[in-house]
């Protein structure tokens, strides 16, 4: 059986799904993103690839077909392992090895990795798939069911859904439901009930009056798959949650819109109507990440990233867990991106502890699991949060104990809905906007409230493009380099000179780019920061075309 399929998928590979070039691609930080047009034999490997790791794990495997934030002529694909995490790292590099080989060697390397893995082809496998709402999706989605139907696997394709819809099937399915309904219904329900439940309980305490609450809401979708699904919530909750939409297929995707867009270039996205104090949101393309925005009174743009969701959800869940007087060990997990400013916050205000991690939802997610609750979220709004059984035991209990005071037992409840609202599986615009609804709503805040938390510390991004991003080596989460060598006594030299200064760079796992990032005491000077740190990039690590300016 084993040289039978893995001969015939060479075959078809070599006929249907050649290797039309010698790019290498690597599982980056987000599975394999490239050129849609360079994709094709990846997706079938990737198909064939998800029929072999079904069987290992013996469960559902997922698929998904998305270049999430990246422009619409890119697109690409994440594998989801059975509880609806990442793929783990170990299979990465045989997804890259097997993406990589020549058209002759394709049989070879299934062989090897059926072997490796001492994989039983006897055994079941099943794969589910999604895709987003880029023109290349339907062909590369059939690319990748061809190779999973080759190596005998049973196959669902969901069509159109979000990334964190896919990532919460899987984990539904496999869990025998108890997670959830393995349906677009069941997920829209899980959540909206929760939400719903959540809403009621604040009222009877408290009563009708939000205070500074609006249930107002302006959504930029980026033309991507977030439209349709928020559509489909919004009917939910129509009686509680108003919307108004922009970007829902009226334009291209994540093109001067978008999470990414409005989170890098700090302004509204494009096609956007809004008024003064409206609380905005951006998805991404996949709709896996959410940030929040507006327009304050002296019409200056004023954001609310995912490091200010992790602050509003950290201090939320903190403040429950006081009422219930419960000691949980509660963390939350940022990379090198999250601002200076949220972290002193979390860390001294909050005091909850902080974990700074290397970019990628993985590596935070991992991290969070360490915690009994585990608050991760990217500043770019990607992010989710995490409870151990143990603290979903001991809140049960508190909840069913009669004895004790109604607060402590309300708290419980409240905590228990949140865990239902919350996608543990992965970072999710749409459950994340849900939970900030929620605080917003509990706290009676508005969303200058929300961000009178504290003050960021100015900052700027920048995209450096070079020959070779992979010059570029980070040594640390902090994004120290390594190599070119010298690079970073250069930098600290250069970010000596401003006062507050921060900054680092590091090759982007789903763009050709190298990625500057720069904070300071004044925006002024964390541009000039982020302009000069660019240019020795540019300088040491073979820049193509002009330094990026700002
Ligand atoms: C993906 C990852 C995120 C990461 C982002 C940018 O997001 O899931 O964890 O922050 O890429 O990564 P990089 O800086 O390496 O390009 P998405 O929303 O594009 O899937």
């Amino acid at each position: 059986k084993k040289l039978a399929w893995a001969l015939a998928a060479e075959a078809k590979g070599k006929t249907d799904y050649s290797r039309k070039h010698e790019k290498a691609i690597e599982y980056g930080t987000a599975g394999f993103r490239s050129k849609a047009v360079d994709l094709d034999h990846v997706l079938y490997r990737i198909g064939i690839l998800a029929a072999l790791r079904s069987r290992v794990k013996g469960a559902t495997i997922g698929v998904m077909i998305t270049a999430s934030h990246n422009p619409v002529a890119d697109n690409g694909v994440k594998i989801v392992d059975p509880s609806g995490e990442m793929l783990e790292i170990l299979w990465e590099t045989i997804a890259t090895n097997l993406a990589n080989v020549k058209d002759d060697e394709l049989s070879a390397t299934i062989i090897q990795i059926v072997d490796q893995e001492k994989i039983d082809l006897d055994k079941p496998a099943s794969v589910y798939f999604g895709r987003d709402t880029r023109p290349s999706s339907p062909h590369l989605s059939n690319a990748a069911v061809e190779g999973s139907t080759l190596f005998n696997a049973s196959v669902k394709d969901f069509g159109i859904v979000t990334t964190p819809m896919l990532h919460y099937f899987v984990a539904a399915y496999n869990s025998n439901n108890e997670y959830g309904i393995p349906t677009a219904e069941g997920y829209f329900s899980k959540l909206t009930s929760a939400f719903r439940a959540f809403r009621e309980e604040v009222i009877s305490e408290r009563g009708p009056d939000c205070g500074d609450y609006t249930p107002i809401i302006v959504a930029d979708m980026a033309n991507g798959v977030g439209g349709p699904a928020m559509e489909q919530m919004a009917k939910h909750l129509k009686d509680l949650l108003t919307f108004e939409f922009f970007n829902v297929g009226e334009g291209e995707l994540n093109h001067e819109s978008g999470a990414d867009y409005v989170k890098v270039r700090q302004t509204l996205p494009k096609r956007v109507r809004i008024k003064s104090k409206d609380r905005c949101v951006s998805f991404d393309g996949d709709a896996d990440r959410i940030v929040y925005y507006y327009q304050d009174q002296s019409v200056k743009f004023r954001l609310l990233d995912g490091d200010r969701i992790a602050s509003l959800v950290a201090g939320y869940i903190k403040n429950l867990l006081d009422i219930m007087g419960m000691e949980l060990n509660i963390g939350v997990v940022q990379t090198a991106y999250a601002n200076g400013a949220s972290t002193k916050y979390i860390k001294e205000v909050l005091q909850i502890p902080v974990a700074c991690v290397h970019t990628g939802v993985k590596h935070l997610h991992h991290k969070a699991q360490e915690f009994d609750i585990g608050i991760y979220f990217e500043a770019n709004g990607h992010g989710t949060v995490l409870f151990s059984k143990k603290a979903k035991v001991l809140i049960k209990a508190l909840r069913e104990d009669k004895r004790l005071a109604g607060g402590k037992r309300s708290a419980a409840r409240k905590m228990l809905t949140f865990i239902d609202m919350v996608n543990e599986t992965t970072g999710d615009a749409i459950a994340d906007l849900l939970i900030v609804e929620t605080i917003l709503h509990a706290r009676a805040w508005s969303v200058e409230t929300w961000e009178n938390c504290y003050t960021d510390l100015p900052n700027r991004q920048l995209k450096v493009t070079v020959k070779d991003r992979n010059i570029i080596k980070v040594i640390d989460p902090q994004c120290h380099i390594g190599e070119p060598e010298g690079l970073q006594e250069d930098f600290d030299r250069l970010i000596g000179l401003f006062a507050d200064g921060r900054a680092f760079v590091r090759p982007s796992g789903t763009e050709d780019v190298v990625r500057v990032y720069a904070e300071a005491n004044t925006q002024a000077n964390a541009d000039k920061l982020a302009v000069h740190i660019a240019k020795l990039v540019h300088q040491k690590a073979g820049g193509i075309g002009d330094p990026p300016t700002w």
